[in-house]
């Protein structure tokens, strides 16, 4: 890292369609906030780069099913999300947004430039349109179902249950989703970028001189390029993005892929008047943390916008995770089947390094991995509790007791306690190595191992049998020990930014920078601490279990959904219960009302009169067969004139998914007018 001069560090940018959650965060947010620290500790200058993309489908289809306007919608879900990546210790140096008026202004001056170069072909082609809403239908405005997994709800651009990309007209027997009919084809015209034209020399920059990225990364991309490349859209027929810059492109916009990366851009822009630096000399190292759904644009389509435009640097590195799955389960922001950041931050107060110590440990950076709420409780009680915070708390306790808090001075070392100290720079150097081939996962586990190294320390020495007898022994364990939790300071600070504050708060220490990891002298002798605190406390069952217990609650809500049951009602008050007077009651007469499908006159004994109810289940019921029948009824319901007879109350009755209506009657004969309650 050290022949560049400065870095760049993008991370992919949210859809504004919905809130941050744990998939994103152990995909993109938490590494490349890891990575980025890590480089600030070594004094780099460096840019984090990130924000909300608030154009494309996603976005208008959300709104149009709320009935609001894109633009609340983007509004809402940007303030969410810069929101709690903030309080969730994500230390951007900007938050921007696609929607503004200098990446619209980025966004076109790129388009033109191009444009103008003679860079895109313009293609006149057939796509899907809607005939009821006179509109083209781009990307998710198509469903349908899937060539290769047979799935019915796949999506123009991807089926989500195989993971396919696909396009719209790979979909077996298309529906519009605007209004469910089949589209018709219709002529339109684009601009297409030559993504073949750009194959040869992206073949020899990924696949001869990137071979150290990722092996997800290189092999999607060189699956991609062994497929052969082709001309890609750069438009949509949309109303909502960027609107295509040049004359004869009326309801026109960019296609949100050819300006989203071009958000990372204009985000720096609106950063500082020094943006050019960063992203025009060669001696700046752009990086963009992403997910893998997002490697072909990362990795193919916006190196060649920005080789094409010519005045821009490539990416030396895209760092692409796999994916989180929770409770086995794919994360899915529709089936409402995730843990959302904003709500674990209101929950979980005061634990923002939990989770980001438990999506790092286990973070999906080879394969998909699994997110339980059991492991989170594990590794918080049994690695940051009985680990980290054990030999932190055992080591300031203790000095605080003898020593009253003052760093002791050593006398001897004896060779054990060399070699542990020797130790450090050891792991620091793995660290390193781990971070600098963007391997987190593994990075945090060789830091953690320093804690480990420490709390074997205090296992083997045992200074508090030893002060009453050998005080200047004790002295000296607490004098390394201390040099060891000091170097965990640092060491862990880009990993556990909270927690690591806190204990720089107990040591009484200021920041130090990454070069002085290995130092034995980091506190030094008659230093004054604070009386410490706990850096981490265990978490109960309990609060496991009303984590568990929300997640049955969506996948019951999820399948009464997916069986076509009627969602849940608001929650009423007992008064309004008990305000209705539901009984049992007779079925005396039923007959079919005249000139009418539905209806049914009864007469009913209710034990308290004898009335007339008008119900709408002829259709389900003959006459004759109901008579004698015990059913229940809503005695106290405002009556009502229907078809000239007045109706007085209303007979219950459950009706399945189907449709189907039966009876609520008492499981034995029961008196007329016995109450329901
Ligand atoms: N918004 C897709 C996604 O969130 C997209 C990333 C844009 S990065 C320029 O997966
Ligand atoms: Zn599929």
């Amino acid at each position: 890292m050290s022949d560049y001069k400065r870095f760049l560090v993008t991370a992919a940018l949210p859809y504004a369609n919905g809130p941050v959650h744990i998939g994103h965060l152990a995909g993109v947010y938490v590494p490349a906030d890891i990575y980025t620290r890590y480089l600030r500790q070594n004094g780099k200058d460096v840019l984090f780069i990130c924000g909300s993309d608030e154009h494309g489908v996603p976005i208008t289809l959300k709104a149009k099913m709320e009935g609001i306007t894109p633009q609340d919608v983007v509004d809402r879900y940007h303030s969410i999300n810069k929101d709690a990546f903030a309080r969730f210790g994500i230390g951007f140096d900007i938050y921007h947004r696609t929607s503004s008026p200098i990446h619209h202004q980025t966004a076109s001056d790129f388009f033109r430039k191009l444009n103008d170069a003679g860079e895109f072909v313009e293609k006149t082609s057939e796509q899907f349109f809607d005939e009821a809403n006179q509109q083209f239908l781009a990307d998710r405005y198509i469903t349908g179902t899937c060539p290769h997994c047979g799935n019915e709800k796949a999506y123009g651009d991807q089926c989500e249950k195989c993971g396919t990309s696909l396009s719209q007209m790979d979909l077996i027997n298309p529906r519009s989703m605007l209004s469910g009919n089949a589209p018709v084809l219709k002529e339109t015209k684009h601009w297409y970028l030559p993504l073949d034209k750009h194959e040869a020399w992206l073949k020899k920059w990924i696949l001869e001189d990137h071979t150290e990225w990722r092996s997800n990364v290189y092999g999607q991309c060189k699956s991609w390029l062994d497929q052969g490349l082709q001309p890609r859209a750069v438009s949509r027929d949309l109303d909502w993005g960027v609107p295509v810059p040049v004359k004869g492109a009326e309801g026109k916009v960019l296609y949100v892929w050819f300006d989203a990366p071009i958000g990372y851009i204009s985000a720096t822009r609106e950063l500082t008047p020094d943006w050019e630096k960063y992203w025009k000399s060669e001696d700046s190292r752009l990086i963009h943390f992403i997910g893998k759904d997002n490697i072909v644009f990362h990795c193919i389509i916006f190196p060649a916008m920005l080789k094409a435009h010519g005045e821009y640097i490539l990416p030396d590195n895209v760092p692409a995770n796999e994916f989180l799955n929770l409770e086995n389960d794919k994360i899915s922001t529709s089936r409402n089947w995730a843990v959302w950041l904003y709500e674990y931050l209101d929950e979980f107060p005061g634990k923002q390094d939990v989770l980001r110590y438990v999506l790092t440990a286990n973070a999906p950076e080879a394969k998909d991995n699994d997110f339980t709420w059991k492991d989170f409780q594990t590794r918080n009680n049994n690695e940051l509790v009985a680990v980290l915070g054990n030999f932190v708390n055992r080591t300031l306790v203790l000095t605080q007791k003898c020593f009253n808090g003052k760093c002791p001075a050593i006398s001897a070392l004896t060779d054990y306690d060399n070699t542990t100290l020797g130790e450090i720079t050891a792991i620091k150097s793995r660290v390193e190595q781990s971070l600098e081939t963007f391997r987190i996962r593994e990075a945090l586990n060789e830091a953690m191992s320093l804690a480990r190294l420490g709390n074997k320390y205090l296992a083997e020495t045992e200074p508090w049998k030893l002060f009453p007898t050998d005080p200047e022994r004790v002295a000296t364990i607490l004098h390394v020990s201390l040099q060891i939790t000091a170097n965990i300071a640092i060491l862990m600070d880009a990993f556990l930014p909270f927690t690591m504050k806190q204990l720089r708060g107990y040591l009484n220490v200021p920041e130090m920078s990454w070069s002085a990891i290995g130092s034995v002298d980091l506190i030094k002798s008659g230093h004054q601490m604070e009386k410490p605190g706990l850096l981490f406390e265990k978490i109960e069952d309990a609060q496991v279990d009303f984590q568990v217990n929300k997640l049955l609650e969506t996948k019951k809500a999820n399948e009464a959904k997916e069986a076509g049951l009627a969602p849940a009602k608001p929650v009423i008050s007992y008064d309004e219960f008990s305000a209705m007077d539901i009984r049992i009651a007779t079925i005396l007469e039923a007959e079919k009302v005249p000139k009418t499908q539905k209806l049914m006159k009864l007469k009913l004994d209710t034990g308290i009169d004898i009335r007339t109810v008008v119900s709408g289940i002829a259709e389900h019921f003959e006459p004759q067969a109901i008579i004698g029948r015990q059913v229940t009824l809503l005695a106290n319901l405002e009556p009502r004139m229907i078809k000239s007879i007045e109706s007085k109350g209303m007979i219950l009755l459950a009706e399945d998914n189907q449709g189907r209506l039966i009876f609520v009657t008492p499981e034995q004969a029961i008196q007329n007018g016995a109450v329901v309650k």
